[in-house]
Order: structure tokens, then C-alpha cells, then sequence
């Protein structure tokens, strides 16, 4: 039979960050929110004028970020819990804005916790494409490729990120160039549609 593990003498380490296995969502005194409401997107949609008839302070998403190296700095794996309302703008499914890492060799990891989407993908010189995200699927977003998620599903998408802290996000060419490609709702069902 194996021994009971002792209790390591010394001082005990205050826990940093908490996650909650249920609900995939990340507390404590270091975890900084960012909400993000309607009308911030309203440069990155597709149709700003149904944007405009829509409630400009609704939430769209929120991070909840544990960083323990400040952005751009490195020696620290970061990590985030983005919770992605359903809904959309027109047929455009609500989404993330998207961008690439200002490090370029730089990756990340999503892990889906809860709900349904599309992780659409880009690099500087290929057409976009995505990844189905589902609870538990893992997705590496290779170096040098932008990436935005899109919720396609009727409730809460829930995912975690995990980055290196010398990554820093780049978000320029995503704001002016877009992914080429739309997450939309197409005869009912959501597709990745090419187009401005
Ligand atoms: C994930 C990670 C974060 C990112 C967040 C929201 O949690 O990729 O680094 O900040 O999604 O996406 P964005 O920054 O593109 O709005
Ligand atoms: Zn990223």
C-alpha cells in the first residue's frame, strides 16, 4: 500500500489563478476582465447598419486573463477564459475580432470547454479556413496564422487559450484586411462564406 504524500515543510504559496472545471471559468486576485460590447465591432461586421439597430452595449465577449509576465514580455505561459455570446449581426454569427501575434513564431492552444464553434484561421498569404470547435477539442493555431473565433451555437461558447507572454497581439491587418471569410448563417446552418 502506498504511503499517504507528506506535507512539504515551509511557507505555503497563496494559489494565483482558479479555474473552475465545471464551467471553465478563471478567478482570482491576478485575472483581469475585458468585456467587449457590440458597438466596438462594429468596424469588423459585415453589415454595420443592422449592427446600429441592435443594443450598442450588449455584450458580445468577455476575457478573463491570468498573465503572469506582462504582454510582450517573456518567461510566462498566459492563459484566458474568452466567453463568446450566441447571436448575430445580420446572418454573421457573433465572433471575436481576430488577430495575428505580434511575434510571429509565436503559437497558441484554444481548449473548448463548453458550446459550439468555428475557429477560423488565416495566414498572410492563404485563403481562410476553420476548425469545428466542440467541448474538448484542442486546437493549435500554428505560428503566423490570425485567428478568430465565431460562435455558431444558442448558448455561451466557452474556451481557453494558452500563449507564451512574449507573443503580444498584433491586431492591424485583421482590422483593415479581415479574414477574407465570414462565418454566416447560410439556409440555416453555419458556414465559412469567402468575401470581404
Ligand atoms: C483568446 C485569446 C486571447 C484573445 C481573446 C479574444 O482568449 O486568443 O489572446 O485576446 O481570445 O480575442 P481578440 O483578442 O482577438 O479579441
Ligand atoms: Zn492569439
Amino acid at each position: 500500500m502506498s504511503e499517504a504524500p507528506q506535507a512539504a515543510s515551509g511557507a505555503e504559496a497563496p494559489v494565483r489563478a482558479g479555474l473552475d472545471l465545471s464551467t471553465g471559468l478563471l478567478s482570482g486576485p491576478e485575472v483581469v476582465v475585458s468585456v467587449r460590447r457590440l458597438a466596438s465591432l462594429r468596424d469588423y461586421v459585415r453589415e454595420p447598419e443592422v449592427l446600429d439597430t441592435m443594443d450598442a452595449d450588449g455584450e458580445v465577449y468577455r476575457v478573463l486573463a491570468f498573465e503572469p509576465a506582462p504582454e510582450g514580455v517573456p518567461g510566462a505561459v498566459c492563459c484566458a477564459t474568452t466567453v463568446l455570446q450566441p447571436g448575430r449581426v445580420g446572418d454573421e454569427y457573433f465572433f471575436t475580432r481576430g488577430h495575428y501575434h505580434a511575434a510571429e513564431d509565436r503559437p497558441e492552444l484554444e481548449v473548448v470547454v463548453r458550446g459550439e464553434g468555428f475557429l477560423v484561421l488565416r495566414g498572410a498569404d492563404t485563403a481562410a479556413w476553420y476548425e469545428p470547435m466542440l467541448p474538448g477539442s484542442v486546437h493549435h493555431v500554428p505560428p503566423g496564422v490570425a485567428h478568430r473565433v465565431a460562435n455558431v451555437g444558442e448558448e455561451p461558447l466557452v474556451f481557453l487559450s494558452f500563449w507564451a507572454s512574449e507573443t503580444g497581439h498584433d491586431y492591424v491587418a485583421i482590422a483593415r484586411d479581415g479574414f477574407g471569410a465570414r462565418v454566416r448563417c447560410v439556409g440555416g446552418r453555419p458556414a465559412l462564406v469567402a468575401g470581404p
